[in-house]
């Protein structure tokens, strides 16, 4: 396993590896990885000639009272799980290099970027992008890998993708869970042993509406998240950012609940903001 930590490096390793015919699959990441992904490096493993994975905690995508400073960086760890998954190559670029002095262009995609995540977290869309197609310029994938867990940055990217002709193809995958369904997350480490097993709600309610929702119990949206909220909001020291019914294209809200649709929230448990989403179809 390669180890790249230059921008001009890793270009001229993708230009390379792309002249002589070969695949990239490519899994851009924060690090403080966990089996969510390992399970896309994995998938990217059977689908390519080359798997790269980017570890870089992209200072962009963080508010100014967001985590960034203290978000996980364990990078032996991270380097033992990417060896096992038989990645090729990680690029773990700097922050200096990725924004040097007089960095100014920002990618956005304001039709999606400013509801469910987006009006919790001003700018983090914009940062994502941004620094995924810088990733995309560098690494020349064939295929992106990214986990339906963050559904709404799936979405973004994919527009971004198709708005800017970017020649890579989306992969998304789905969540992976714990045993017991709360979401695999970095920032699950920050949750006390109280905190984790009330988190498991999150995905309890998710779950129930699904339900609620395929049994034809509940189809008017305001409802359904009536019922929801009151569950997740019985969780101590829990604050609802958002649960919506939204269409899985536009993310727009949906009032009667015509099939398909996502089902997502944001919870904040103490001090530590948890996200997930499912499909009702
Ligand atoms: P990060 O949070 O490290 O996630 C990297 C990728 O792993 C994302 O595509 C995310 O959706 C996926 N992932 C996280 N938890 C998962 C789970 N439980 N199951 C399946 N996939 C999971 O998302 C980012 O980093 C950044 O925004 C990034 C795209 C790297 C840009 O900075």
């Amino acid at each position: 396993m390669k180890i790249i930590e230059s921008v001009s490096a890793m270009q001229a390793f993708a230009y390379k590896t792309r002249r002589q015919g070969h695949t990239i699959g490519f899994v851009p990441t924060m690090g403080a990885l966990h089996e969510g992904h390992a399970s896309l490096v994995h998938r990217a493993r059977l689908e390519n000639d080359v798997v790269v994975v980017s570890i870089f905690v992209n200072p962009l995508q963080f508010g100014p009272k967001e985590d960034f400073r203290k978000y996980p960086r364990t990078a032996a760890r991270d380097l033992a799980l990417l060896k096992a998954e038989k990645a090729d190559v990680v690029f773990v670029p700097t922050v200096q290099s990725m924004y040097p002095a007089g960095f100014a262009t920002r990618i956005r995609v304001p039709s999606l970027d400013a509801i469910l995540e987006g009006a919790s977290r001003p700018g983090h869309f914009q940062g994502v992008a941004t620094v995924v197609l810088k990733l995309f310029n560098m690494v020349q994938p064939t295929r992106a890998y990214f986990g339906e867990k963050d559904y709404q940055q799936v979405r973004v990217i994919r527009r971004m993708i198709d708005d800017l002709n970017c020649s890579v193809r989306l992969v998304a995958c789905p969540t992976v869970r714990e045993p017991d369904g709360l979401a695999i997350s970095s920032r699950n480490r920050y949750l006390s042993k109280k905190e984790r097993e009330e988190a498991v709600k999150i995905h309890q309610v998710l779950f129930l509406g699904r339900e609620l929702v395929s049994e034809k119990i509940m189809l008017d949206s305001r409802q359904l998240i009536r019922r929801l909220s009151q569950i997740l909001a019985k969780i101590p020291g829990s604050k609802i950012d958002y649960i919506e019914v939204v269409d899985p294209e536009t993310l727009e809200p949906m009032q009667k609940i015509r099939r398909p649709a996502i089902l997502a929230a944001a919870v904040r448990i103490g001090k530590t903001r948890l996200i997930d989403n499912i499909i009702i179809s």
